[in-house]
């Protein structure tokens, strides 16, 4: 199934909203991330993915961009999760659909985009990833399922959130 960009009505303000993917690598104890070089997140870890292009499908547009960004492809990508967010003072949603896969073929290789390296489940950074993902990896790396929507102010502050585990996504 293809997918495009939706309207969406929030507290009388029309908003539309932007496709992405994240891919979550986990092996035991430990989770692949890569530091983001440039453009949206820059400077911060984070999991391998980005835009549904027109034509692919959002599995697919995961798939490509874990491998343009890591190196790495998968036989089984599990979707775990779905996250909007909101930016005040900009009208588009990003409506992030994140994976997670337990197997990987290659080694994680360095991109334009991303320098990879794993960390230890007691180690991971979260005081240079994006506010929100302290909130929910607990949820990602128990391979529990869930929704949810940050309201953030600027890149850092999130003013606003829900979170909710669900049976099925
Ligand atoms: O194509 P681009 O690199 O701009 O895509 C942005 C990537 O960042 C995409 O994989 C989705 C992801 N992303 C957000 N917001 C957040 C967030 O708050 N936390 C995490 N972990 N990832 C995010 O766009």
């Amino acid at each position: 199934m293809l997918h495009g960009n939706a309207y969406y009505f929030l507290g009388g303000e029309m908003f539309t909203s932007k496709l992405l993917t994240l891919v979550m690598v986990v092996q035991p104890g430990r989770v692949l991330l890569g530091m983001k070089k440039r453009g949206f997140g820059e400077g911060k870890w984070n999991g391998f993915g980005g835009k549904v292009q027109s034509g692919e499908t959002i599995e697919e547009a995961a798939r490509r961009e874990l491998l343009e960004e890591s190196g790495l492809t998968v036989d089984v990508l599990e979707k775990i999760g779905n996250i909007k967010f909101e930016f005040i003072g900009e009208t588009e949603l990003l409506d992030v659909h994140v994976f997670r896969t337990d197997t990987y073929n290659g080694e994680p290789t360095e991109s334009d985009e991303m320098r990879p390296q794993w960390f230890d489940f007691d180690k991971i950074p979260f005081s240079k990833m994006w506010a929100d993902d302290i909130l929910w990896f607990p949820l990602m790396l128990q391979k529990k399922k869930f929704l949810g929507y940050f309201k953030f102010q600027g890149h850092d502050i999130i003013i606003d959130h829900k979170l909710e585990e669900v049976e099925n996504i």
